[in-house]
């Protein structure tokens, strides 16, 4: 049930936080129950939030449910958290529809298909309050606020960052998750992009993993047996990223041919200091996740909510993983 009362510990929270409400939102972020009665949240008052993950065991997503914690924790908010075992929209479906029979005061999900989740999300809209954590759908326009990292801008960084590494250029694969997932979609448009623009390097396309790091491998090695002059390789996500990490290491040719991956979780960070991987790029999961809270209460409060919030990106190297900076950005494996 949506919530629309006054909650003087979470206002007096929310203040604290400094973050401003500016605009956006839809425009039934005031809060009331879709038939216009003002709900009362779990019944001791308290409001519940549930956070359903792209995929359970997912360093990204665990880092993510550190901060949705930490901040329903200082709001005074009661969180579950679940997620498929597998990135599969057939997997998620089911839970957003059972997570919201329970009318959570809010949603916090990363969908994991930008159409197959459409319908079920908008449904569940109907009597939560839905944040879009990470990734999104078609047509966001029923959640009270998307909170994601400049994916474009990443992959457009990854290029930058292979530039780097292979000054020479040459050919470049990117292993990617699979099609319809608005974060990777991104990340392989923002590289295709920045690709275009640089003569000296040809793109050889995109692999498809299905976030299985065995088939990211497998991909690696066949790819280097058609093209043994290759030179780079992006990898969209941590099991892209980690299965590029050890095709890479089977073909031996660590530091040979370059790979940069999203994400730093401790598999990353591994591959990092063994020479698989050259340059990782780590989001703000605890931060996206964070903010979700506070958007979702802030709408559960009637009060305006920011439609997109854009959060940033470290690029993380074996000479920079020691610094301070570099530390902080590496993701958690629990809170
Ligand atoms: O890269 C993250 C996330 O941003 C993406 O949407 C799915 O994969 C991760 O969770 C990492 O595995």
């Amino acid at each position: 049930m949506r919530l629309h009362r006054s909650m003087t510990i979470l206002a007096a929270a929310l203040a604290t936080t400094g973050l401003a409400a500016c605009g956006g939102g839809d425009a039934d972020s005031g809060g009331d129950g879709a038939d216009g009665t003002q709900a009362e949240g779990g019944s001791s008052g308290t409001p519940q939030v549930a956070f359903i993950q792209g995929v359970i065991g997912d360093n990204f997503y665990i880092s993510m449910e550190c901060g949705v914690r930490a901040a329903a924790e200082e709001m005074g908010a009661e969180v579950s958290v679940q997620g498929p075992q597998r990135w599969d929209p057939a997997l998620q479906q089911p839970i957003v529809t059972s997570v919201s029979a329970n009318e959570p005061d809010a949603i916090l999900i990363a969908p994991n298909d930008v159409t197959a989740l459409q319908r079920p999300l908008e449904d569940a809209a109907e009597n939560s309050e839905v944040v879009l954590v990470d990734t999104t759908v078609e047509d966001p326009s029923f959640a009270v606020s998307e909170i994601a990292s400049d994916n474009v801008g990443g992959g457009a960084a990854a290029f930058e960052a292979i530039q780097e590494l292979a000054p020479d250029g040459g050919k470049v694969l990117v292993i990617d998750n699979q099609p319809g997932i608005s974060t990777s979609d991104d990340r392989v448009q923002g590289f295709e992009e920045a690709v275009a623009q640089d003569d000296s390097f040809e793109y050889v396309g995109v692999e498809y993993a299905q976030n299985q790091p065995a088939r990211a491998a497998s991909i690696v090695t066949s790819a280097l047996q058609r093209d043994p002059d290759l030179v780079a390789i992006f990898a969209t996500n941590i099991f892209s990223a980690e299965g590029a990490a050890t095709g890479i290491e089977q073909a031996g040719v660590s530091g040979e041919v370059q790979v940069v991956g999203f994400d730093a979780g401790p598999a990353q960070v591994e591959a990092l200091e063994d020479g698989t991987v050259q340059a990782i790029i780590a989001q703000q999961p605890y931060e996206i996740g964070y903010q979700g809270v506070e958007q979702a209460l802030m709408a559960l409060e009637g009060e305006e909510t920011e439609a997109q919030i854009q959060t940033g990106f470290t690029i993380v190297t074996a000479d920079t993983l020691d610094s301070e900076e570099g530390q902080a950005a590496l993701y958690a494996s629990e809170c």
